[in-house]
């Protein structure tokens, strides 16, 4: 055995290796949440919806919640062991890094998948027309109760189309990035089938201050398949 080679002579140094590999695994599980591509090119909601929003939206304002959230779990660790949806369920006991940032990503989340490119956004279900009808008067008069919401929600937040607990849809909106799930005294709680962005950032480059306008021209963009998808999941 030649004396200049002590590492490979001592076995010690691998099983410390093994050692220190093991103590980083809870920083690795801080990884926990992730931001998934877009379901469709950037450019697939042109003209109501621009490609240089939607890649700044989706590639900077989502992705910075989805890091902050993953920030989170190291002072939360409950965290790593909950669903984005549980999450929203029980958010009353986190702190407001979480509330905004949790709340940020499942938003987004459902924002990205109740849009679709042109083709595929398909109409409302024969269930779920009926019940437009029923409760709203018409699919008309949904937009324009839904409108009113997204336009009177002073600052930043969403508009939002719910299933409530007795099975009724209706229409609500929420501050910031809190949504109907969250279990906050002043949310009307529901789950969400349909969501609206109204935060500036989704809209300013295109409409500026016209949030009226952008608010109807997304009607345009609604994926009707996804929406429908979702309102039977919530009426089962
Ligand atoms: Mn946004």
């Amino acid at each position: 055995m030649h004396a200049s080679m002590p590492f490979h002579s001592n076995p010690r140094p691998r099983p410390l290796l093994i050692g220190i590999i093991v103590a980083c695994l809870p920083g690795l599980a801080v990884a926990q949440f992730s931001l998934a591509p877009l379901p469709y090119p950037a450019d697939a909601l042109e003209p109501h919806i621009d490609k240089t929003t939607m890649e700044i939206h989706h590639g900077r304002h989502h992705n910075a919640y989805v890091n902050n959230l993953n920030a989170q779990i190291m002072t939360n660790p409950e965290l790593a062991n909950l669903s984005l949806e549980a999450i929203q369920g029980r958010i009353s006991q986190f702190n407001t890094a979480v509330r905004n940032n949790g709340g940020g990503h499942y938003n987004h989340d459902l924002f990205w998948q109740v849009m679709a490119p042109v083709g595929q956004r398909g109409a409302p279900g024969a269930a779920l027309a009926a019940d437009i009808t029923q409760t709203f008067g018409s699919l008309d008069d949904l937009k324009k109760r839904f409108d009113q919401a997204a336009i009177t929600r002073f600052g930043s937040g969403w508009a939002w189309l719910i299933v409530t607990p007795e099975k009724k849809l209706a229409i609500t909106s929420t501050p910031n990035q809190d949504n109907p799930l969250m279990d906050l005294p002043d949310v009307q709680r529901g789950t969400p089938i349909l969501g609206l962005d109204v935060w500036e950032h989704a809209y300013y480059l295109k409409y500026q201050n016209k949030r009226g306008e952008y608010a109807t021209n997304w009607w345009n963009v609604v994926n009707w398949n996804e929406v429908t998808r979702r309102y039977d999941a919530a009426m089962k």
